[in-house]
């Protein structure tokens, strides 16, 4: 290896240790659910409306839902207000599959309350407390041509933060980590939530995300994933969190078709080119 190439990897891993973690420039949405007048009630997403790249406002309810956590890890609960991330519900909201709250929640029951689109069915994190998870959806998660994000996030409170960063089908980390910011990027929701683990009522923020924001480059965004990890340190006051995602089909037959098409006529240049 010369001089010269050296330099370069060392410029380039020095570049790379110097970029900071990017914050979500998170593109505006608004959340459309069932009812915004009790707090404490069951708050079904419907849909989303949001801008495409074109400028025109999109309104979809094509979700994918989170269906298994793995990999958890999660302060240790020792009664009180010890412990990290707990399954919530609105006083009055249903609770997902008979499964009652918990201070120190199983995996499969983090997937239970995650997996809906009642925005009062949550994860309360204490304030002080850590965890990190793998979330799973029910189909993969890909980037498209309309410019829509593709993850979405409410935070009760609008008081917290949560990191995330997206993960291959084996659970490795890729792209970057995003810090999405209570203070920068969340927008009001525009709706509340009384949740068993408060007595008033709380405004819920929002983030939309894109898998660009995550770091992703386009081959890695196009073929998509499976899942996120989430987690939170000490520091980020404990986030009350929901995530939905936009189901995006695979690509089309027609696309599929077209590869196969390009493949073939190249086998045929080829061929042509042999003959000459
Ligand atoms: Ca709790
Ligand atoms: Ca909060
Ligand atoms: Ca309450
Ligand atoms: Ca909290």
């Amino acid at each position: 290896m010369n001089i010269k190439r050296i330099s370069t990897l060392i410029l380039i891993s020095f570049g790379t240790s110097l970029v900071l973690v990017p914050s979500a420039q998170a593109a505006d949405f608004k959340t459309n659910v069932s009812q915004s007048n009790d707090p404490k009630a069951n708050i079904l997403l419907q849909s989303i409306t949001q801008k495409d790249k074109q400028g025109k406002d999109q309104t979809f309810s094509n979700f994918t839902f989170v269906n298994r956590v793995t990999d958890l890890k999660n302060t240790t609960y020792s009664g009180g207000n010890s412990g990290a991330a707990s399954t919530d519900r609105g006083d009055n909201a249903s609770t997902p599959k008979n499964i009652q709250v918990s201070e120190d929640p199983k995996a499969d029951q983090i997937a239970a309350y995650l997996g809906n689109n009642n925005l009062n069915n949550i994860i309360d994190t204490e304030d002080k407390g850590a965890f990190t998870m793998n979330l799973w959806f029910d189909t993969t998660i890909r980037q498209d041509a309309s410019g829509l994000d593709n993850l979405f996030f409410w935070e009760r409170g609008m008081n917290s933060d949560l990191d995330i960063q997206a993960i291959d089908e084996n659970g490795n980390l890729l792209g970057n980590l995003l810090n999405l910011k209570q203070k920068q990027n969340q927008q009001n929701a525009g709706y509340k939530i009384d949740t068993m683990e408060i007595t008033e009522a709380q405004n819920v923020g929002s983030w939309g995300v894109s898998l660009k924001q995550l770091g992703l480059n386009d081959e890695q965004a196009i073929k998509g994933i499976k899942g996120i990890q989430v987690s939170a340190k000490t520091t980020y006051n404990g986030p009350d969190f929901k995530v939905i995602a936009r189901s995006v089909p695979e690509p089309s037959t027609t696309a599929a078709l077209a590869v196969v098409a390009m493949s073939a006529l190249k086998v045929l240049n080829k061929k042509r080119l042999a003959k000459v």
